[in-house]
Parts: structure tokens; sequence; C-alpha cells
């Protein structure tokens, strides 16, 4: 019989993070390791999401373009745009 233990670790989801109005919405997240996180433009213009610890640097994400990112390792990133620094986020990877 097929144990199921670590089924569950093994199913990846991808999360959504909308940057609209110069916010990241939600602007903290919490995923567990292997999951994705997609944020997407609906601004008119550029944004990026950066992590401090330079963890993860989306670069410029174009308006209507999208940027994912794999958590692959535990821990709170606080992230930021790097063209509009008052643009904050954090991610925490579980
Ligand atoms: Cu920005």
């Amino acid at each position: 019989m097929t144990s199921l233990a670590g089924v569950s670790n093994a199913v990846a989801k991808t999360y959504l993070i909308v940057i609209e109005q110069m916010r990241f919405n939600p602007p903290v997240l919490t995923v567990h390791r292997g999951d994705r996180v997609m944020w997407v433009n609906k601004d008119l213009f550029s944004h990026t999401a950066s992590a401090m610890s330079k963890a993860f640097d989306s670069r410029e994400i174009a308006p209507n373009a999208s940027w994912t990112y794999v958590a692959r390792e535990t821990g709170s990133y606080p992230y930021l745009c790097t063209l509009h620094v008052t643009m904050r986020g954090t991610v925490i990877v579980q």
C-alpha cells in the first residue's frame, strides 16, 4: 500500500500578487516551499519585486506582464519596487 505521507507537500500552488495603483496586493503573502508566486502588473508603468536580501529580483515588470518566483527556501522576504521605493511587500515561505 502506498503511503500518502508527504503528498500534500508535493502539490505546488501558484499564488498571485497583483500590482495595482502603486500597491502590492496582498501586501503580505504566506506560501510553502515549492509554491510559485506570480506578480502581475496591472499599472500603466513598470514595477519591480526585489527582495531586500537579494533572494529574488524580478527586474522591471512591464504593464500587463508578470514575473514568477519559485519559493525554494523558507524565510521571510521583505521586498520593494526599486523604481518606487515606498512600494513594499513581504513574502513568507514556510
Ligand atoms: Cu514601482
